[in-house]
């Protein structure tokens, strides 16, 4: 089998772009690959976060994911920070990655931007270079991700390269992943994807409430953009048959906006009963959800050692 490396952020709630343009496929993909997931901490650490905030984040994101479907009896999941490895091998990528490379990523242009007030930090700049670091420290030829993820993955295959023009072939070609909504829009400006950034407005986390699923999607803009965002969201959520005749009634101009938003409303709220229940249950039983991340390290840690051990070796520092 193949080896299949993910990773999302605990930097609050999952939301349903993370999912239907990554976690989905994870889910998916658990009997096709072996797969490791992981709830990447470090990553996180580049932003603002408070590290109380932080600290109760992997927790939730790592709930989300076993409540979505990641399977810790098929699947590795753990917690980046736990497993040696990691920024090991970021430093020797960084020695081979050009600045200029990282200098061009648009989320460290988009990031920077936002950032400008205080400054921006070296993590956001490397960030793409851990990124690499741990898809290949486990040799991972898929990677599932959303559109938005591309330009870190082609970096993925420079770096692989690079080190493989210096010290010979070693690590494989890793290829994205992409699903069928590889970038689900925002609520409130359809220009732009759906991020827990761009306010809460813009997103419906897996946890939201009834009331505010039909709230924030009552409120979404409904441009043409807009409207082809929801109904996309539609075809996943909903039925194929209420969906095409969606689709046709808005090609004859036929639509009804308040009709689309309330019908989206109702099928992710009932999408997300059952995941919402899983959660509540795992929320009960803490122990249970940090022993799945404290057994997924050690399989992971394995794989690790195992890998960065060459690795040494190949660089000289064995
Ligand atoms: N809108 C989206 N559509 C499709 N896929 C998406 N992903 C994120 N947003 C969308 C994919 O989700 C996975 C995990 O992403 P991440 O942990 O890097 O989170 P993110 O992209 O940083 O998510 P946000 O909400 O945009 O967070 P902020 O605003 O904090 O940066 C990735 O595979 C990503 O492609």
């Amino acid at each position: 089998m193949k080896t299949l490396f993910s990773g999302i952020q605990p930097t609050g709630n999952i939301h349903i772009g993370n999912y239907l343009g990554a976690v989905k496929n994870w889910v998916d993909l658990q009997d096709k690959y072996a797969c490791i997931f992981s709830v990447v901490d470090y990553h996180a650490l580049s932003g603002n976060m408070k590290p109380e905030e932080l600290h109760q984040n992997i927790f939730d994101a790592t709930v989300d994911l076993l409540a979505v479907g990641i399977d810790p009896k098929k699947s590795i999941i753990f917690q980046q920070s736990k497993v040696i490895g990691h920024t090991e091998l970021a430093w020797i990528f960084n020695c081979i990655t050009p600045i200029g490379e990282l200098g061009r990523m648009t989320q460290f242009k988009e990031k920077s931007d936002q950032a400008n007030h205080q400054g921006t930090n070296t993590g956001l700049l490397m960030y793409p270079v851990l990124q690499a670091a741990d898809i290949l420290l486990y040799l991972a030829e898929a990677v599932p991700v959303g559109e938005d993820q591309l330009q870190h993955l082609e970096l993925t295959r420079i770096i692989a390269r690079k080190f493989n023009n210096k010290y010979g072939q070693f690590f494989p070609e890793t290829k994205p992943v992409l699903s069928p909504t590889p970038r689900v829009m925002s609520l409130h400006d359809p220009s732009k994807k759906m991020s827990k950034s761009l306010g809460d407005r813009s997103y419906i986390a897996i946890r939201d409430d009834a009331e505010t699923i039909k709230k924030k999607i009552k409120k979404a803009v409904a441009d043409d953009k807009g409207i082809k965002n929801l109904l996309e969201l539609y075809s996943y959520f909903g039925t194929t048959k209420k969906h095409q005749q969606m689709v046709n009634d808005y090609k004859a101009g036929k639509l009804m906006n308040s009709e689309l938003k309330e019908e989206l409303s109702r099928v992710v709220i009932k999408f997300l009963e059952p995941v919402q229940g899983k959660i509540k249950e795992y929320e009960k039983n803490p122990k249970k959800v940090y022993e799945i991340l404290e057994h997924g390290a050690r399989d992971a840690q394995k794989i690790a050692d195992k890998n960065l051990t060459k690795i040494n070796k190949i660089v000289g520092i064995n």
